[in-house]
């Protein structure tokens, strides 16, 4: 119940003192009316999620500017081969846009000069691929749950799905995708943005432009690069093969844990 106690309600409770609220301050707030609207909403559900959730996340390790690697591999795919991806490209990513999507109560389709006026987050954070290779970076990007916030989670909502430009295994039936999901733990978590920016410059092609996750704590594939698509959804089964990711269907744990 503390849970959802808004900033006033929670100065009036402090203000009942210990004794006021051994005496049921909750009771008193359950039969406000507005209270029971709030926590009946999907935002009461959402808020719920993180608070319950996100309470004593551990964040990933983050370093100082001197820290950063002076290179920093590209890794899987380095440039989307298709014809939407260079026609995106060659018109400076102006005609992109992030379409957030599923279980959400409005839709969004978020350009790339919208997401760079949002509120944004910059962390120097290691990415360690699981071939066995690590590199510091900075990266700058929009927390991924004030997007969601935007989008409004509807109840039933668990993961995110992320679904990027590139293929990387060329099949008939778009099975060579490449895909990443989280759960709303990691969506929520501060550390967690979608990222345009990489050492104070815009991503490059080979890093992922326009723009790509950054879900710290996880390991490298995690990371999606060429962002097209978030869905939320309360289930990944029925996406190819069931398991999550590109690297997932193909073996691969789902929570890659650093
Ligand atoms: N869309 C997409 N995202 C991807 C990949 C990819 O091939 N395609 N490779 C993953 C892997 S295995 C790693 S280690 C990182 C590499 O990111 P980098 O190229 O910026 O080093 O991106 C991850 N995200
Ligand atoms: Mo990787």
């Amino acid at each position: 119940m503390s849970l959802f106690l808004t900033r006033r309600d929670f100065l009036i409770r402090a203000s009942l003192g210990a004794g006021g609220l051994a005496l049921g301050g909750c009771d008193v707030l359950e039969q406000r009316a507005d209270v029971n609207a709030v926590l009946r909403s999907a935002e009461a559900l959402t808020m719920k999620t993180q608070r319950l959730l996100l309470a004593q996340r551990p964040s990933a390790r983050e370093f100082s500017s001197a820290d950063i690697s002076p290179t920093f591999r590209v890794n899987g795919t380095q440039m989307p081969d298709s014809q939407a991806y260079a026609a995106l490209l060659g018109g400076g990513f102006a005609d992109w846009r992030l379409k957030v999507g599923g279980l959400v109560d409005r839709e969004l389709a978020l350009s790339l000069a919208e997401l760079k006026q949002l509120p944004s987050r910059t962390q120097i954070t290691r990415h360690d691929c699981v071939e066995g290779w690590s590199a510091i970076a900075q990266w700058t990007g929009v927390p991924l749950g004030l997007v969601l916030r935007m989008a409004g989670l509807k109840p039933g909502a668990r993961y995110v799905v992320f679904y990027c430009a590139d293929e990387l295994e060329k099949t008939l039936d778009g099975s060579g995708r490449y895909y990443e999901s989280i759960d709303l733990i990691d969506a929520f978590h501060p550390q967690t943005i979608l990222a345009y920016g990489m050492n104070n410059t815009d991503l490059t092609v080979g890093h992922g432009a326009p723009l790509r996750l950054r879900v710290e704590r996880q390991l490298g594939y995690k990371q999606a690069k060429y962002l097209m698509q978030i869905d939320v959804v309360d289930s990944f089964s029925a996406l190819w093969g069931g398991r999550g990711g590109f690297w997932e269907d193909r073996g691969y744990e789902w929570y890659a844990g650093i």
